[in-house]
């Protein structure tokens, strides 16, 4: 076997201390017997910077890099003159365009596909919920009683262009922002134009000798963010949900015993949804799944990784193997017979370690190419091009397999895909859908609040620990949560995902899952799909009884494990609505400084949100209940009661006055 050049004299791994997840434990022991390093290798020998954690080095021009000292921050200053709150400011900055381009590329991707559709340009993909395409016309204004499908379709299609190219005005999805919401935008400046204005001006700003105001910098990247938020990733799950069919929930299999050792296996990893959709007809291809069977094979087994993953479970009950630290682990497992990636978190090191047990690793985005891979490029004008080559050389490798195969014998089952459109259904049922029940329940103090959890894993962190650390103290104070991300699978994984685990509640929140039947941990998706997260918030702000904006709700969110800029252009979405937004792992802003202070506390005084920040899952936990408690009593439901519903009388009695 190739081994990928594990160097000796390394510090060994101590396997137990980086991740919960035994299956990923059992491939890292199989990995150290093979000699194949993976990223807890190369982060246990590689300290991470100390200057560039803190954020307190600039590379914005040729002068530097220029490092100043964050344990005495205001000592130095850059060659340019930059004190350490621009310096820091303008990183921050660029995590954010960066993070936001990714997922405002991603929707245009889905736009762009969208139109072709319309127009018949491409034909392999369909509308599969074309009452969600006019729900979706319908919130932004757009007129849509009495006319043909396709004209309102195309007035969507072009709406929505506009969260990309508009040069000035407001993104089309600011018209479902809360109207109060909205208002501390306007006041602040920092309602978004469009996507790619938004993000080329923060570019700009951020370079060498331009904005030079943290302040004015923090509005930017507000901007750049909301554009991403209610902008990009929203389209991005809007038209994938048109296009793909809106998620409901189903009992889903995760962890890496969904490998099958005696049929082809086939991971597709990555974020977007058309890849994984294409793959989906491909391994039901009869002449495909025949190939396979002739290779000795009993079929063709095709599972998901991180977003990609989470985009398709819920759609097609396709299994899921695990989270992004796991995906260089699976591949030890010497039973992938193809890997398909197309963009965001494909680790370099895949190559190496896929070489190692000759599977495949086909790259297939134009955007991503990776040295040693293979590329099949995939076009939505034919899918199946890329996607039947993927098989077929799965195929290949199934039977020329040489690899000794260890598949970890563990699988979980959870129930996934809480829509915003699901939950309003679920908590209203059929007649009365709506979110009222959830406010009530809010309101006399059942649930006590409610906590987004979501991100990535970070080989810099116990995998997976502090995500269900945190999310089991959460729901033991009766605070409902909503996941994103492989923030998800690691609580699949733990088994919270499931009707049962309602168990581990508060008694408060137990007695709301177990009348609903739902579990007290809800899946709603991919990254992207945190826009179904400032939907249902919305829609809570809109129902009534728990304030004006956002900013008023008892609602925390949280990303425990994050390693990607996207983490950051999520966070700083959320907090410019008006959500507390907690980040563990570390943070790269240098506490005691003005711009550390201004993101942590001066945001909230201005009406949105704030930052906070800790490592300990416990410590994060108490840090979001008690912003969920003080809310509660700035609404006077701090109290348990039942909620008080204003009559005709009332209203009357109002209008006098
Ligand atoms: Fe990537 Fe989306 Fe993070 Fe997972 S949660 S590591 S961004 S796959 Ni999106």
């Amino acid at each position: 076997m190739a081994k990928n050049e594990i160097i000796s004299g390394k510090k060994e791994l101590d396997i137990n201390a980086v991740t919960t997840c035994d299956a990923t434990a059992q491939m890292l022991r199989k990995a150290r017997r093979d000699g194949v390093e993976t990223a807890f290798d190369r982060a246990a020998n590689m300290k991470a910077c100390p200057i560039g954690k803190d954020s307190a080095c600039c590379k914005h021009c040729f002068m530097g890099p220029c490092r100043l000292n964050a344990k005495d921050p205001y000592s130095k200053v850059g060659v340019c003159g930059a004190t350490i709150d621009t310096i820091m400011a303008r990183n921050f900055a660029r995590a954010v365009c960066a993070g936001s381009a990714a997922h405002t590329d991603h929707g245009m991707g889905m736009l762009d596909l969208f139109r072709d559709v319309l127009n018949g340009k491409i034909k392999d993909y369909g509308i599969k919920n074309p009452q969600k395409c006019i729900e979706v016309a319908a919130s932004i204004g757009i007129e849509t009683e009495d006319r043909e499908f396709y004209d309102v379709a195309m007035d969507l299609y072009h709406e929505l262009e506009r969260t990309y190219t508009q040069v000035d005005g407001e993104i089309p999805f600011a018209k479902r922002v809360p109207a109060k919401t909205l208002e501390t935008w306007r006041k602040e400046g920092i309602v978004p134009r469009g996507a790619m204005r938004e993000i080329m001006e923060l570019m700009h700003r951020s370079t060498m000798g331009v904005d030079q105001h943290y302040e004015n910098i923090t509005k930017a990247c507000s901007r750049a963010a909301l554009a991403d938020g209610w902008g990009g990733s929203m389209v991005a799950t809007e038209i994938s949900d048109i296009l793909f069919g809106t998620p409901s929930p189903v009992a889903v299999e995760v962890n890496m015993g969904v490998l099958k050792e005696d049929q082809v296996n086939i991971i597709i990893h990555g974020h977007e949804p058309n890849l994984f959709e294409s793959m989906v007809e491909s391994v039901n291809e009869p002449t495909l799944v025949q190939a396979a069977k002739d290779a000795g094979a009993k079929g063709i087994n095709l599972v998901g990784m991180c977003c990609s993953g989470l985009e398709m479970f819920v759609r097609h009950g396709v299994p899921h193997a695990g989270n992004f630290m796991s995906t260089e682990a699976v591949l030890v497992t010497g039973a992938v017979d193809a890997m398909g990636v197309d963009v965001q978190c494909i680790k370099q090191g895949l190559v190496k370690v896929a070489d190692c047990y000759k599977t495949p690793l086909i790259t297939t985005n134009p955007r991503c190419h990776i040295e040693g891979a293979t590329h099949v490029e995939f076009h939505e004008h034919d899918p199946k091009g890329c996607t039947d080559e993927i098989v077929i050389q799965a195929i290949g490798r199934f039977k020329n397999r040489s690899m000794p195969i260890e598949i970890p014998q563990i699988v979980n089952t959870g129930v996934h895909g809480f829509s915003h459109e699901y939950i309003n259904y679920m908590l209203g049922g059929s007649f009365r859908a709506s979110y009222t029940p959830l406010n009530d329940n809010i309101i006399n103090g059942r649930i006590r609040g409610v906590a987004g959890v979501v991100g990535c894993t970070n080989p810099r962190m116990k995998q997976d620990y502090v995500h269900v650390e945190l999310v089991k103290e959460l729901i033991k104070n009766d605070v409902l949560v909503v996941q994103t991300g492989c923030s998800q699978i690691a609580l699949a994984k733990a088994g919270l995902t499931t009707p049962e685990a309602a168990h581990l509640a508060g008694p408060g929140l137990k007695e709301v899952c177990e009348t609903v039947g739902m579990p007290p941990v809800l899946g709603v998706g991919a990254c992207v799909d945190n826009s179904r997260i400032l939907i249902a918030v919305t829609e809570m702000v809109k129902t009534g009884g728990l304030g004006d904006s956002i900013a008023d709700l008892p609602v925390a969110g949280c990303a425990p494990e994050f390693m990607s800029e996207k983490a950051i252009a999520i966070g700083q979405y959320f907090v410019a609505s008006g959500v507390y937004t907690v980040f563990g792992v570390t943070f790269p802003i240098v506490e005691g400084t003005k711009f550390h202070k201004h993101l942590f506390q001066e945001l909230e005084e201005r009406g949105m949100g704030k930052w906070g920040f800790a490592v300990d899952p416990h410590d994060i936990a108490a840090k979001m209940i008690a912003h969920i408690d003080k809310k509660r009593k700035a609404l006077g439901i701090d109290k348990a009661r039942e909620r008080v519903l204003m009559d005709m009388a009332d209203r009357r009695d109002m209008e006098a006055a």
